[in-house]
């Protein structure tokens, strides 16, 4: 099940930054995202399962400012230094931007 939603997670990506739905430069939209300042929109999410050998955490997120619909995925994190302060069912928010082609949490903090 994991496989699938990360699987339907990278063809949702693909799909939203396809050149057909931004007719601009697609990269430099992607970049825009990656240097969104702090105070950009912080996604409510789910720590489902946390993997620190893989540098991983799957979580259950709302819907992201990029157009992907609420679902359970697999994100990288910037820092894996980060995987030592989630665990499984604990509530976060977090920013999340595509870094070379994976989804990266890059910001996060713990909701209480
Ligand atoms: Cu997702």
């Amino acid at each position: 099940m994991k496989i699938a939603f990360s699987t339907a997670c990278l063809i949702l990506t693909a799909a939203f930054s396809a050149p057909g739905f931004a007719a601009d430069d697609h990269a430099g939209h992607g970049a825009m995202h990656a240097t969104a300042p702090a105070t950009a929109a912080m996604i409510d999410g789910l720590v489902k399962k946390v993997d620190k050998p893989s540098g991983k955490v799957t979580v259950s997120h709302g819907p992201l400012p990029n157009g992907m619909p609420a679902m359970t995925m697999v994100f990288r994190v910037k820092d894996t230094a980060w995987l030592d302060q989630m665990k499984d069912g604990d509530k976060i928010r977090f920013t999340a931007a595509d870094v070379n082609g994976a989804m990266t949490l890059v910001h996060f903090e713990k909701t209480k």
